[in-house]
């Protein structure tokens, strides 16, 4: 891995081989209006496509640097790779981005490399529980924004996100946690919080993404609350180091149906 030239002297955090091997898989995000795939979500597998866990559980405190790095490049040169059209979600540890605008230089790098556009990266982040960390992530987000990039809170819903992140870290999009998606459709509770973060972020000019969408009915219901960009293995599981099966039919589907069109159509297509 290349030296980065913005920090002064020798920063050697990201360097050298790691002792193990990775790659990754590739998710789409959909957006029911326009019926297409907007974004892939890169996520880390093992070799033979094993689980992210099996790999994370290598990552020891002294490789996180390293491994940080290796995933975005790994992500952006596989997404060139693949000739993926849509943009490329990268999901990033606070922890392991010591220094943001000399940390992003080798992926700025491997864009340069592969020809992959800037501007169709967006980085998903999460948050921490210490307040250090709010401190840090905010200089981060701050920093990544300043260069242009798309920034989303993810797993929003669950865990540490919490409401005053949004006005605090202004990410450009808002991932719906799978906690708050799962029955949506049927369930009041989540009917009611799913639209007041709905009502949250557009006064707040987010853009909302339900993740975890597992059936049907979750989509529509979701699309017709206006919340059409969704992800979840009910569009497609993960591929690894593939982009998967066409969704167009399903989309053109689920828009025709969310937006009350009613059509006499065969059964759905075959998830991707
Ligand atoms: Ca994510």
């Amino acid at each position: 891995m290349s030296h980065c030239a913005r920090v002064e002297g020798h920063c050697g955090r990201c360097e050298g081989e790691l002792p193990f091997a990775f790659t990754m898989a590739f998710q789409p995000i959909v957006d029911i209006r326009e019926a297409r795939v907007t974004t892939f979500e890169a996520l880390v597998r093992g070799p033979q496509g094993e689980s992210a866990w099996s790999v994370l559980s290598q990552v020891t405190g002294d490789l996180l640097y390293r491994f940080d790095q290796a995933c975005r490049v790994r992500a952006i040169e596989l997404a060139s790779r693949l000739g993926m059209r849509q943009n490329l979600s990268i999901n990033f540890l606070p922890n392991a981005v010591y220094e943001p605008e000399a940390c992003i230089q080798a992926t700025l790098e491997v864009c340069r490399r592969v020809g992959w556009p800037t501007e169709r990266l967006v980085f998903e982040f999460t948050e921490t529980e210490r307040v250090t960390d709010r401190r840090h992530l905010h200089r981060i987000i701050e920093s990544y924004r300043s260069m242009g990039f798309t920034t989303a809170l993810d797993d929003f819903g669950n865990g540490y996100a919490n409401l005053d992140l949004l006005t605090d870290l202004k990410p450009d999009r808002l991932k719906v946690d799978r906690e708050l998606v799962m029955g949506c459709d049927r369930d009041p509770r989540r009917q009611a919080l799913i639209q007041a973060v709905k009502g949250l972020g557009d006064d707040l000019g987010l853009l909302l993404i339900g993740e975890g969408v597992e059936t049907r009915e979750e989509a529509l219901w979701l699309a017709r609350l206006g919340i059409t960009r969704q992800q979840g293995y009910y569009f497609a599981r993960p591929a690894v180091e593939s982009l998967g099966g066409d969704l167009g039919p399903l989309l053109r589907e689920l828009r025709d149906e969310s937006e009350g069109v009613r059509q006499r159509r065969a059964a759905p297509a075959a998830r991707g």
